[in-house]
């Protein structure tokens, strides 16, 4: 399995006023030198065993660097990185914009895609699978992952790691990304999280009630959007979505507000019409995909974390008292504060009380809340010191998508430092930041279009389909997963390949390289936090 340079780093470089981080795997001796070949002191703690990889390695702290180039030399072979005021800023907005790339039901207009253009897509009504008599025009959106397929529930959390993005960063999020909406007065991180809000508006049945998803019966093949006819269904409506839509929508509420009153007021009042139809139906069966049907499953074992959130969402967009005491009632059942996946998002609600309703939450949604969340975050500080390359997963968890949780605890990090002050949890989230572009045990960068090693054959049909060498731009790899694999992944990587190098950087593996919108998303909260001027 794969053996790369003995040093890795932040193939995006580095920010000045930030410490400077890179794992090293050789016992031989390692030196810091500037362009004039000054030597520059650092310590690095012997190497030790990473679980996850079977490296020998350790994460050298260079300290923080003046902007420049440096070298990393040892006897095994040398390795430059470089340091800068924000050098985050371009890998950021293009992960915005990599939603943008997703966009379905228009056409991607050369001045905006560049090369990567295409005629409108996915344009045909769609039939509800259960009332075939009933057939609807829904368009918009983006398409979830490498698939055509659309699904409310993480087009939700999407769209809310988004809006907290700027909400909490709003000078970490790039503006200006080249996109239809861009110079209309709204921050384009907004604008574009508005593009699949409309689309979610959409798939409200009129009882309230969400459609899980609006996908074909199965996937399709690697063809072009423009070019993917096969009918699609409204399929069932379910209630971990409609949460999902109803908290979003809450939120959104509060988000569009200064911009737009009227689309405020229509995602607020979308909200409301959820919430009713989730108090009349408390009752949760799993979706299942119906029978024929083969896209994204997305089944959720429990609605109990959709639910908390979408209450502190209402709570924070209209202060009542019903949805604080739904709140605390679903508090009371326990949460799990520091997961911001598809289908736990329960730190989505987190985040609503610590830094929206703040203090005014009271007892139960704010301070006990926050001393559980302090808790529930230094296990990501834990993992993170106990890898090797300091990844915040554990060495048996690397799971479909495992880029999810290692953000997702990066995020929670964040959350934590930005509560207590502790640097060493901003610093350990930023080794997670590290690792998705660069310093990980396959020396590789997960954002297509980045890096110096980097993902050239993602699972995405539009990457595949176009005749372009080079993927689309902006996409994050889901990263190595040895749980749920291919057969042809396991014959490719065989029994002894490590968890964390279980990966195929082809186009086949979807369950290593495939890319997904709400990948994308808690990386731009990550980098929105990072994307800014650190002086101390
Ligand atoms: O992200 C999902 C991951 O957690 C699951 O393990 C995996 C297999 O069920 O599915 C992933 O989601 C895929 C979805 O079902 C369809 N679109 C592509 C998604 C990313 O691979
Ligand atoms: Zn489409």
């Amino acid at each position: 399995f794969y053996e790369g340079p003995v040093i890795r780093v932040n193939q995006e470089g580095y920010a000045e006023g930030l410490p400077v981080y890179a794992a090293i795997l050789t016992k031989g001796l390692v030196e810091l030198k500037d362009e004039t070949g000054k030597n520059l002191p650092f310590e690095a703690e012997p190497l030790k065993l990473d679980e996850a990889s079977d490296d020998r390695v350790t994460v050298a702290n260079l300290g923080r660097l003046k902007a420049g180039t440096y070298i990393l030399e040892s006897p095994e072979g040398n390795r430059t990185l470089t340091v800068s005021a924000r050098p985050w800023n371009a890998v950021t907005g293009a992960l915005i914009k990599g939603l943008y790339y997703q966009r379905c039901g228009c056409e991607l207009k050369p001045e905006h895609a560049g090369a990567y253009t295409h005629p409108a897509c996915h344009t045909a009504p769609a039939t509800d699978w259960e009332d075939r008599s009933i057939q609807r025009r829904i368009t918009g959106g983006w398409h979830d992952a490498g698939d055509y397929g659309k699904y409310v529930g993480p087009g939700a959390v999407t769209v809310a790691h988004l809006l907290y993005a700027w909400k909490l960063f709003p000078e970490g999020c790039p503006d200006n990304l080249n996109i239809p909406e861009s110079g209309n007065g709204v921050p384009d991180i907004l604008n574009e999280a508005r593009y699949e809000l409309e689309w979610i508006l959409q798939m409200q049945r009129s009882d309230g009630a969400f459609h899980h998803k609006l996908t074909k019966m199965r996937f399709a093949p690697f063809i072009m959007p423009q070019d993917d006819k096969e009918p699609e269904y409204l399929m069932p409506v379910n209630p971990a979505p409609t949460a999902a839509a109803c908290a979003c929508l809450a939120l959104a509420s509060r988000v569009y507000r200064a911009f737009d009153r009227e689309f405020a007021e229509r995602t607020l009042q979308s909200a409301q019409e959820a919430w009713k139809w989730l108090r009349n139906n408390t009752e949760y069966k799993p979706f299942l995909n119906p029978e024929g049907v083969y896209t994204g499953w997305y089944c959720e074992k429990t609605d109990k974390d959709d639910r908390f959130w979408a209450a502190c969402e209402m709570l924070a967009a209209t202060g009542e008292e019903e949805y604080r005491k739904a709140a605390e009632e679903l508090y009371g059942e326990g949460q799990q504060l520091t997961h911001f996946g598809w289908a736990d998002v329960g730190g989505l609600g987190a985040l609503c009380c610590l830094f929206e309703l703040g203090e005014k939450a009271g007892e139960i949604l704010y301070t006990k809340l926050k001393e559980d969340f302090l808790g529930q975050s230094e296990e990501a500080l834990k993992l993170s010191q106990a890898s090797g390359y300091g990844t915040a997963l554990a060495w048996d968890n690397y799971a479909w998508g495992s880029i999810l949780p290692i953000m997702s605890n990066a995020m929670a990090m964040i959350m934590n430092a930005l509560l207590t002050g502790r640097q060493e949890m901003r610093d350990a989230a930023l080794k997670q930041w590290n690792y998705a572009l660069g310093m990980n045990a396959l020396d590789i960068c997960f954002v297509t279009g980045f890096g110096e090693n980097r993902v050239m054959h993602p699972h995405h049909r539009p990457s595949d389909a176009d005749g372009i060498e080079d993927p689309v731009p902006g996409l994050i790899s889901g990263g190595p997963n040895n749980k749920m694999c291919f057969p042809q992944t396991k014959e490719k990587l065989g029994e002894n390949t490590p968890p964390a190098k279980y990966f195929v950087e082809e186009t086949f593996s979807a369950d290593t390289n495939e890319i997904a919108i709400y990948w994308n998303s808690p990386a731009i909260f990550v980098g929105a936090y990072f994307n800014r001027t650190f002086t101390e």
